[in-house]
């Protein structure tokens, strides 16, 4: 009984923000309606970036105050066109779609209508028929609008939607920036500013992620569900609570069906526990013959008056699992865990930052080809349709948030933290119920050996694990040990480090001694297990060279092959993890001369080729999980994956 109050004090932390932010799902009770496709686009060129909302361009269709171009949604508009001042552009841009609202949502007042973004980069102002019904700071993480009142106003017209973005970044967003203007008439044209950051990836822009419309009733609905699992003997557990907007005298009652359709438990009430006899866990790829095992969670709602009974129905995929960490090892359902994975980018040709399908299940079947078990979302979170993958395949994850590129002093401030405290709300919102989720990172880099970096981290790392008490916390350091301030706060130390490259370039011979000193000098101080959380060398895909020279396959190889012996050293110790860096080429900003095209320390291209080092990481995967999994009989494995064994 104790641990049930614990677990259920533990799902109580997480709701600080005043609603929720369940993922749009059909039911019984909700539709959805997606409104994917071409918007009308124009970039504000104006020298101010501001005549969008001097001259109120969302008043009326945005042909009527100028020239629009087709714009595809979800998608990062740089790459789109041959324009290249729209490539790098800078300032608001105004996407706009005329949508056909089915007739009954505006007819039926007791149905609620949102209106959702998945994500747009960086700061949204959102506008229905002219009405502004929302705004959202931050370019990772969903917002959304009720709309009805709006669209029922005027019930024959059309239901016209405006979505300003402007992705400049400045000291306060995540990640930073700074706006740079250069005044010198000799050097540069009239208004000429660039925008600087800190971080090493192309600032894609635009509507990244599916815009919805969905609907729930309007009375009372399902607002947030809160799952938090455990399990002893053959026994699940499955901690809930769910926040109810609307009427209270509706009455819910919960459901938990197995992958059959079966009711395993059932319950009633807004708080509880969901007890699962024979539990089936949820186990990460290649640590079990049954990886990703899912139940369903129904939530239904009802509530009667005289004259009707009406529902809400919500349907929760929920993996039970355990996660742990000691001071050698992270454990999954108290089994050690080694993450041998990858680092990731949402990043590809054309699209820019933009949701894509093909690419994701192509990079899904390319991880689980090359057996990784994990990635972290380097270096902001990445769409809710990814997690989901992660949740069905057993792919495990580090969820980042977008503090990237840390690095100049004033953005330790107080208008910084306050921000950034707000961002990791939103993302533990968002994600508190994925069991791939396993540990949360705040940052990536920051300049944590700065005096406020220590302020900075312990009440953010606090704030963190307060939102939610059953994950562990990290950030992604690349600081010395002995000069870390935030280290002393996280869970887990994941340390970035490029031997060979960025330091002593071009000798191989030293990442033995510079590796083991790394990780020696970390364990010795903090006693906490370590991930390898970046390594890696930029490789042209086809240049070669015997023996390895920077920038050929062989090179890349042989700074993997030389790390590797290191974490097999380390690991039968305290090292629990290795992510490559990176999975594939990515694009960066032009402003670095050590960039060619962007950043080429993928293991595949871009495109998603394998380069040599691609195959030395899929011997190493696969031969590390049968070391540590049980797989012998494994069903899953594809047949030419079950070459290697
Ligand atoms: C890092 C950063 C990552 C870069 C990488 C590199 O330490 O975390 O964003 O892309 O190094 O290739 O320089």
């Amino acid at each position: 009984m104790l641990r049930v109050l614990c677990l259920l004090a533990v799902v109580d932390s997480v709701l600080l923000l005043d609603s929720g932010m369940l993922f749009p799902r059909e039911s019984a009770s909700r539709e959805v309606k997606e409104l994917n496709g071409l918007w009308a686009f124009r970039a504000d060129i104006s020298p101010s970036r501001n005549q969008g909302f001097e001259e109120a361009w969302y008043k009326s269709r945005l042909i009527e105050s100028g020239p629009v171009i087709d714009m595809p949604v979800p998608a990062s508009y740089n790459d789109i066109t041959q324009d290249p001042s729209l490539r790098t552009f800078t300032g608001w841009v105004w996407y706009e779609r005329e949508v056909v609202v089915p007739t009954r949502w505006i007819t039926d007042e007791e149905i609620r209508v949102v209106l959702r973004v998945g994500s747009a980069h960086y700061y949204s102002v959102v506008w229905v028929n002219g009405v502004k019904v929302t705004e959202h700071n931050g370019g990772h993480l969903p917002f959304e609008a009720e709309i009805g009142s709006v669209i029922r106003k005027d019930p024959t017209a059309k239901c016209r939607i405006t979505i300003a973005v402007n992705n400049t970044l400045t000291l306060e967003t995540l990640p930073p920036g700074t706006i740079q203007y250069m005044n010198d008439p000799t050097r540069y044209p009239k208004g000429f500013f660039v925008q600087n950051i800190f971080f090493d990836f192309f600032n894609y822009a635009g509507i990244h992620r599916s815009v919805l419309l969905y609907t729930t009733p309007k009375a009372f609905y399902v607002d947030d569900i809160t799952v938090v699992t455990d399990f002893s003997d053959n026994a699940g557990l499955v901690n809930y609570k769910v926040s109810v907007k609307g009427s209270a005298a509706a009455t819910l009652k919960l459901t938990l069906m197995d992958k059959e359709g079966h009711c395993v438990a059932s319950s009633s009430g807004s708080v509880g526990a969901l007890k699962v006899a024979d539990v089936k866990l949820w186990w990460p790829y290649l640590m079990h013959e049954n990886p990703g095992y899912l139940y369903s969670l129904e939530v239904h709602l009802t509530a009667a008056n005289d004259k009707s009974t009406s529902e809400d129905v919500y349907l929760l995929p929920v993996g039970i699992r355990t996660v742990k960490v000691s001071s050698t090892q992270f454990l999954i359902n108290n089994k050690p865990f080694y993450f041998h994975g990858v680092n990731k980018h949402e990043d590809s040709d054309i699209r820019g930052k933009g949701f894509d399908w093909p690419l994701i299940v192509k990079d899904f079947n390319l991880m689980k080809w090359m057996g990784a078990n994990s990635f972290r979302t380097s270096h902001y979170p990445y769409a809710e349709e990814i997690l989901q993958m992660c949740d069905q395949h057993g792919i495990v994850v580090i969820d980042e948030c977008p503090g990237v590129g840390i690095k100049d002093i004033r953005s330790f401030g107080n208008a910084s933290l306050t921000h950034h405290l707000v961002v990791m709300d939103e993302l533990v919102r968002r994600d508190k119920n994925h069991p791939s989720v396993v540990m949360w990172s705040v940052a990536n880099e920051p300049a944590s050996e700065m005096p406020p970096a220590q302020f900075y981290f312990k009440t953010l790392i606090k704030h963190t694990k307060d939102l939610d008490p059953t994950r562990p916390v990290t950030y992604i350091t690349n600081s010395n040990y002995a000069r870390d301030l935030g280290a002393p706060y996280v869970d887990v130390v994941c340390v970035n480090s490029y031997f060979s490259w960025y330091h002593d370039p071009g000798y191989l011979e030293v990442i033995p001694i510079q590796l083991n000193t790394q990780f020696e000098d970390w364990y010795a101080k903090y006693q906490k297990p370590i991930i390898q959380s970046e390594y890696g060398a930029d490789t042209l895909p086809g240049l070669h060279n015997d023996p390895p020279l920077m920038f050929t396959e062989e090179y890349q190889q042989a700074v993997l092959q030389h790390y590797h012996n290191v974490f097999d050293q380390k690991r039968k110790h305290y090292v629990i993890g290795e992510l490559i860096w990176n999975f594939a080429d990515f694009m960066t900003v032009q402003g670095s001369i050590t960039r060619v095209v962007g950043n080429k320390k993928g293991v595949f291209t871009r495109q998603r080729q394998p380069k040599a080092a691609a195959f030395i990481l899929k011997e190493r995967y696969w031969r590390l999980a049968n070391e540590t999994g049980k797989l012998p009989y494994w069903t899953n494995i594809p047949i030419y994956a079950m070459k290697l064994h």
